[in-house]
């Protein structure tokens, strides 16, 4: 904030609160500049900001934008790719361990005061170290992940993505297959791809039914990718055997979500790149890109 209050008059307002919600849309008629995260820019907002010349996303992701519409007024849209790589790795691999060894519900278990004799195969986990770790996306965080399970815990990698990858350091230990084979060889599958029009619902009831039997599902992509009433209906016929949760179609996850309650799913709040230093540095390169962008320099990490 003292970096862009240096150069700029700042407005701070977000407009997913309904007491600063006026204040955003207030200021937006005189802004030439936005940064921040989780919130759609889409048409309707663009038209009530004329002087809008750059969106710097506080996030990698970027489906909450409207990028055809941002292209046509000519307003930069950047991102904080690389910073977040090996937190949300280090997220998606303890989502992970925690499904396959139960993690929550017996640190539960203790807490609420069952733990009144030595426990038995009720409530055993399942092995990670060995098992086939699958990747569906083969991006930065895809690779990152692959690296934990193949150079961590002695796992074959598979992966599926749209294009050739090159990944030297996992060269010998990850394998570019089909998505088809993926889904029949993954032991855990994990999802690390962008919403995108050909990713939307992908992870549907025939993908999921696919899957190897007694696999888990980690998604640390966006919720829209999988369809969620599928997946449900895939724990309950015992097919899958958990699946691990990031990221879910309606955030925050609605009290009535099946999905909160669920015994095969393990839910987090959306915590990928959630750390300190994390969100630290990305707000420190959002920074940089939107000071850069405004003062007509290229941003170091544009989109479009
Ligand atoms: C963001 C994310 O930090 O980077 C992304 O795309 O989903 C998270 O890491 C979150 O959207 C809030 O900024």
């Amino acid at each position: 904030m003292d970096r862009l209050r240096a150069v700029h008059e700042v407005t701070v307002a977000n407009p997913r609160v309904p007491e600063q919600r006026a204040a955003f849309f207030a200021a937006l008629s005189t802004v030439h500049g936005l940064i921040g995260a989780s919130y759609p820019i889409d048409p309707s907002v663009l038209a009530l900001a004329p002087c809008l010349e750059v969106v710097s996303s506080v996030s990698v992701g970027v489906d909450n934008y409207d990028r055809p519409a941002l292209r046509q007024r000519g307003i930069v849209l950047t991102h904080t790719p690389g910073v977040l790589t090996e937190t949300t790795a280090d997220t998606l691999f303890a989502l992970l361990m925690a499904c396959s060894r139960r993690v929550v519900e017996l640190a539960n278990h203790v807490r609420d005061g069952h733990w009144n004799a030595a426990i038995d195969e009720t409530l055993f986990g399942w092995d990670v170290h060995g098992k086939t770790l699958g990747i569906l996306g083969f991006g930065r965080i895809g690779q990152a992940v692959a690296r934990r399970g193949a150079l961590g815990f002695g796992m074959p990698v598979v992966y599926h993505h749209p294009r050739v990858v090159s990944c030297p350091e996992l060269a010998d230990k990850a394998l570019a297959v089909s998505q088809a084979e993926l889904l029949s060889r993954a032991d855990f599958l994990v999802l690390t791809l962008p919403l995108t029009v050909e990713t939307r619902g992908l992870m549907n009831a025939e993908r999921l039914a696919a899957m190897k039997s007694g696999a888990i599902l980690i998604n640390g992509s966006r919720g829209a990718v999988v369809d969620e009433a599928a997946l449900l209906a895939s724990l309950d016929r015992g097919h899958l055997r958990a699946a691990g949760l990031d990221v879910f179609a309606v955030e925050p996850l609605p009290l009535d979500s099946p999905l909160r309650r669920h015994p095969g799913v393990t839910a987090f709040p959306h915590i990928g790149s959630a750390t300190h230093e994390t969100r630290h540095a990305m707000a420190e390169l959002a920074t940089s890109n939107l000071l850069q962008a405004l003062a007509g320099e290229r941003p170091i990490s544009a989109v479009d």
